[in-house]
């Protein structure tokens, strides 16, 4: 069995877009407005004032200065606080999902760049943090659009959706299951925000991104990159947690819950995770006996500026640069589990024949999911 390469990929970036400032605004007033309904009990002790969300916090505690949203109205609206539905829905695909259309648009792209067409793929993965719909599978309906061959399934991985879902597809094609896969991770996160809660309101934007893999000798794209080896870690964490399941269909009274939507306890992550992931990767590099200075460059996953300057610095051993290690959590926010893979796809065209890539997700559940890949 020959190599399996990474033939093409592609993002959907959504075209609304809300910055800090914006966000901030929206929230702000929601704060006044509460407070002013709630004076009598914050006055008597019985409830705390709510605090303003400000930008420097946001940019500073996370390097977040933007995100795209499927549907930015709503956000504004200081006793909504949540966005209106996204309406793309004025053609053939009116009754499809969103999440299904945004992974449309990102494989569309990957398609392109691989020089492959919808009939040419025999396995379809959407692998993503949170659903729109749990059945019938958002990837069927995929394969049904793009006039995909053999069988799709959905999976869920939080963070390293992306990198389980390229490691899945490669062991099909391996095993000779399937021929030509594609991977999507969509990632519509934004129904699942609470965005009245000021710890969390900045943090997530949507995207989608996609990856076809195809075996080295059958691929004709000048971008592909072949995956020389790959780590997958897990560990059972509640510290990311977005609660929302089938039972809020009984517990009714929860649904306006925050828990239900995503928490976390940053800090907590932060020290808890970032040890793992960097003996993740250099036990990674070490057992396939590279150095960290035969890389060209790092993709990693895109939670948090601090994070990633922390992982880079003791994984280099140096002062990361953009070149290194690039940034697009400041633009996208955090896109879970279609990150690291967004960094690739927006920077990966200057890799020439034999340069080395590491690509590295890390985060919810907890999950690690690493790809040691050279420019073919
Ligand atoms: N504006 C102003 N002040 C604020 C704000 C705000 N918006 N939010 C919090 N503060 C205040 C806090 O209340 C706190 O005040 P005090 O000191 O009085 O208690 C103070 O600022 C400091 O707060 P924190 O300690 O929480 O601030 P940090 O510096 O730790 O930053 C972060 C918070 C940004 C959350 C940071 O901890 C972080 O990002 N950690 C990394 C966590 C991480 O990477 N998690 C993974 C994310 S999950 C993921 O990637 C995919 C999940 C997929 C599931 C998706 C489901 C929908």
């Amino acid at each position: 069995m020959g190599n399996i390469v990474i033939s093409g990929t592609g993002v959907f970036t959504p075209s609304q877009n809300l910055t800090n400032e914006a966000l901030v605004a929206g929230y702000n007033a929601h704060v006044d407005l509460w407070n002013a309904e709630h004076a009598e009990e914050i006055a008597a002790g019985e409830m705390t004032a709510k605090e303003h969300s400000s930008e420097a916090f946001i940019e500073k505690a996370s390097g977040i200065k933007n995100r795209y949203l499927m549907e930015a109205s709503g956000l504004e609206e200081p006793d909504r606080m949540y966005p209106y539905l996204s309406d793309l829905a004025e053609d053939e695909l009116a009754s499809t999902p969103v999440q299904v259309k945004m992974a449309l648009a990102a494989a569309k792209a990957a398609l392109s760049e691989a020089g492959l067409d919808g009939s040419d793929i025999d396995m379809v993965i959407i692998s993503a943090s949170v659903w729109e719909r749990f059945v019938p599978s958002m990837a069927t309906e995929l394969q049904q659009i793009l006039g995909a061959n053999g069988f799709a399934f959905d999976m869920a991985m939080g963070c390293s959706s992306a990198t389980f879902g390229m490691s899945t597809a490669q062991d099909a094609l391996i095993s000779g299951m399937a021929n030509k896969a594609l991977v999507v991770t969509a990632e519509y996160l934004s129904p699942l925000m609470a965005y009245e809660d000021r710890d969390g309101h900045f943090i997530f934007g949507d995207a989608a991104v996609a990856m076809i893999l195809e075996r080295e000798e059958e691929a004709s794209s000048d971008a592909a990159f072949r995956i020389l080896d790959r780590k997958l870690f897990t560990e059972f964490s509640t510290n990311i947690q977005a609660g929302f399941g089938s039972r809020v269909l009984i517990e009714r009274d929860k649904i306006s819950d925050p828990a239900q939507r995503f928490s976390q306890s940053g800090r907590v992550v932060f020290k808890e995770l970032l040890p793992k992931v960097i003996d993740h990767v250099e036990s990674h590099l070490g057992a396939n006996e590279k150095a960290v200075s035969d890389f060209k460059r790092m993709w990693l996953h895109q939670a948090n500026i601090n994070m990633n300057l922390f992982a880079s610095r003791k994984i280099l051993g140096h002062e990361p640069s953009q070149d290194e290690a690039p940034t697009i959590l400041d633009q996208y926010a955090n896109t879970a589990g279609a990150g690291c893979m967004i960094a690739f796809n927006n920077h990966k065209s200057d890799f020439e024949s034999g340069d080395l890539g590491l690509i590295c997700s890390f985060g919810a559940s907890y999950s690690i999911g690493s790809f040691i890949v050279e420019k073919v």
